[in-house]
């Protein structure tokens, strides 16, 4: 069993029981125009995760790891969307509403897609959540238990939110969660270390941190 060089200690990776999840790398959230535009961020804060993610995807799919991609967006009819998420920081630009990428969080728009970098191949399960954590009103939870998977290495965007919701989700229903320390970003230098930071006190509370280079290295 491969021992991970983490925080706050070793993680034992269990090969055929781990899979891989990246967090809504769309380019509602990376890209100028979007949804994480709209709320007022600097999107280029976002895009340090790409490359580090990128090569822990490749490494990944060598190794026939499973992977599960995640996206945040809502139906185009915007059923699914509570007014409290719609109306919440008085937006001028609101989830629903044109923009350059096309209707700003809403499935089958371009700002909807993964960006390329990252793009699923077939395969690889595609989870369309409305929340911010991806066990909300998904079936997360039975592709993962259908496929064994106990464990979760999770990359993506942004740490304080999507990605800590997500992974306080998992450690409730008995996942155990590596984040990658390098792979997960947030719009505040702040709030990327204090969601890091959340993760691994108290010996783990949520789950380990570790740099990408640490799971390469164990899996190599
Ligand atoms: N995916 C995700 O984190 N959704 C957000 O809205 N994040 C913000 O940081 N706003």
């Amino acid at each position: 069993m491969p021992s991970i060089a983490a925080e706050p200690y070793s993680f034992d990776l269990e090969p055929g029981r781990c899979a891989v999840v990246i967090i809504d790398m769309q380019r509602d959230f990376l890209e100028p125009g979007g949804f994480g535009a709209a709320l007022g961020n600097d999107v280029a804060m976002l895009r340090r995760a790409i490359e580090p993610t990128r090569r822990v995807l490749a490494a990944a799919r060598d190794r026939r790891m499973p992977v599960i991609h995640t996206r945040e967006g809502h139906r185009p009819d915007l059923s699914d969307l509570p007014a409290a998420k719609r109306d919440r920081g008085r937006l001028a630009t609101r989830i629903g509403d044109l923009g350059p990428m096309g209707r700003i969080l809403v499935r089958g728009e371009p700002g909807h897609d993964i960006i390329p970098e990252l793009a699923p191949i077939a395969g690889e399960p595609v989870i369309d959540k409305p929340g911010k954590g991806a066990f909300y009103a998904t079936d997360l939870e039975a592709v993962l238990r259908n496929r064994g998977i106990a464990q979760l290495i999770v990359c993506g965007v942004t740490t304080e939110v999507c990605v800590n919701t997500t992974v306080r989700e998992a450690n409730d229903r008995g996942f155990e969660c590596l984040v990658l320390e390098d792979c997960v970003a947030s719009y505040f230098a702040a709030f990327q270390l204090a969601g890091i930071e959340m993760i691994k006190a108290q010996g783990g509370i949520f789950g380990w941190v570790a740099p990408s280079a640490a799971l390469m290295a164990a899996l190599a």
